[in-house]
């Protein structure tokens, strides 16, 4: 009875009497120090092709190579959320050490994570955030740690207003529904563009971070806002979509309208170089060190922020040269 309250992500049990022969922790299980860990790592299925997300992966494996660690990881096959919840699932029966969670969603996978600490199981949130309210953090996860979304989306809005003098007719795609980086990169994008009486949203839909529906969402909203002079992307992969929907429909990427865009990728930056992406706001995806490092941390005994926040830079045609040998 009890077993099938947990399993309905029932959350209310702190405190409440243990009562089956498993160990359950009401609070942020602890990790030992060791040598070496076995990690679980669950990572949010995108279609393949996105170099942001593999760069991110392929920096846990490559930490934990170095490290000597093992990084357990099934990368999946689709984005079946129960898919999703059925991975972490395996990774909490196969007892590893600690799990480091990427959402795609903010709410899909955060009852997973209140699973794994009552399995005692440390979990560190990468890059995405899930809901605060179903996944303590302090309690069901140690720190999320990944970049600060929302001043991605402020700083793209500021580049934008300088270069435009504060004149913009804007066509805004957005990231994944429901996933923290496009929500908090509109907000903040959004709000910047509110405070400027020369600028306006005049659609705002979303592609999904993928750059096929970049493309298709930008090969429909190109024509039917005929007066837009910007296109803001929420991501690099949906940029390349624009870029290639713009040169169907005839037009000039960079000429036509200007597109800014957020990540970092090669492909962008090289855009950046052709004239053809003005601006690119920087999300770092090499992070598997300092998650890592945080894990030893905690391991020690370290008091350890709920949040950590990457460094993020701005990149354009005053810079993307020397930063194009760094991208990936
Ligand atoms: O911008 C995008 C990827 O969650 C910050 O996910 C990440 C985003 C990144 O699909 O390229």
């Amino acid at each position: 009875m009890i077993l099938a309250l947990w399993a309905a992500g029932c959350s209310s049990d702190a405190g409440a009497p243990v009562t089956t022969n498993a160990v359950v922790c009401n609070a942020l299980p602890p990790l030992a120090p060791k040598a070496t860990y076995t990690v679980g790592f669950s990572q949010l299925w995108e279609p393949p092709g996105n170099p942001w997300r593999e760069t991110n992966t392929a920096s846990f494996q490559d930490e934990a190579a170095a490290r000597g660690w093992t990084l357990v990881y099934d990368p999946g096959t689709n984005g079946d959320s129960g898919a999703a919840v059925a991975r972490v699932q395996a990774l909490i029966d196969a007892k590893v050490d600690a799990i480091v969670l990427a959402p795609h969603d903010e709410t899909t996978i955060a009852p997973s994570v209140v699973a794994a600490r009552k399995a005692c199981i440390p979990v560190f949130i990468e890059d995405r955030s899930v809901d605060t309210t179903i996944a303590i953090p302090g309690i069901d996860y140690v720190s999320n740690i990944g970049s600060d979304f929302r001043k991605e989306g402020e700083s793209t809005a500021d580049w934008l207003i300088a270069k435009t003098g504060g004149q913009a007719k804007i066509i805004e795609i957005e990231g994944t529904v429901g996933s923290s980086p496009a929500v908090l990169r509109k907000q903040g994008f959004d709000a910047r563009i509110a405070a400027q009486p020369g600028m306006s949203i005049l659609v705002s839909q979303s592609g999904d971070f993928v750059q096929q529906k970049g493309h298709d969402v930008a090969l429909q909203l190109i024509p039917a806002y005929p007066t837009a002079t910007v296109i803001f992307s929420h991501n690099d992969a949906m940029s390349m979509g624009v870029i290639q929907a713009m040169t169907e429909l005839g037009k000039v990427p960079g000429r036509d309208l200007l597109i800014v865009s957020i990540d970092g990728i090669r492909a962008a930056t090289q855009a950046i170089i052709d004239g053809k992406i003005g601006e690119v706001t920087e999300c770092n995806p090499k992070f598997g060190p300092i998650v890592f490092d945080t894990m030893v941390k905690y391991a020690n005994g370290e008091t350890i922020p709920l949040e950590l926040k990457n460094v993020d830079r701005v990149f354009d045609s005053t810079n993307a040269a020397t930063y194009l040998p760094e991208s990936y």
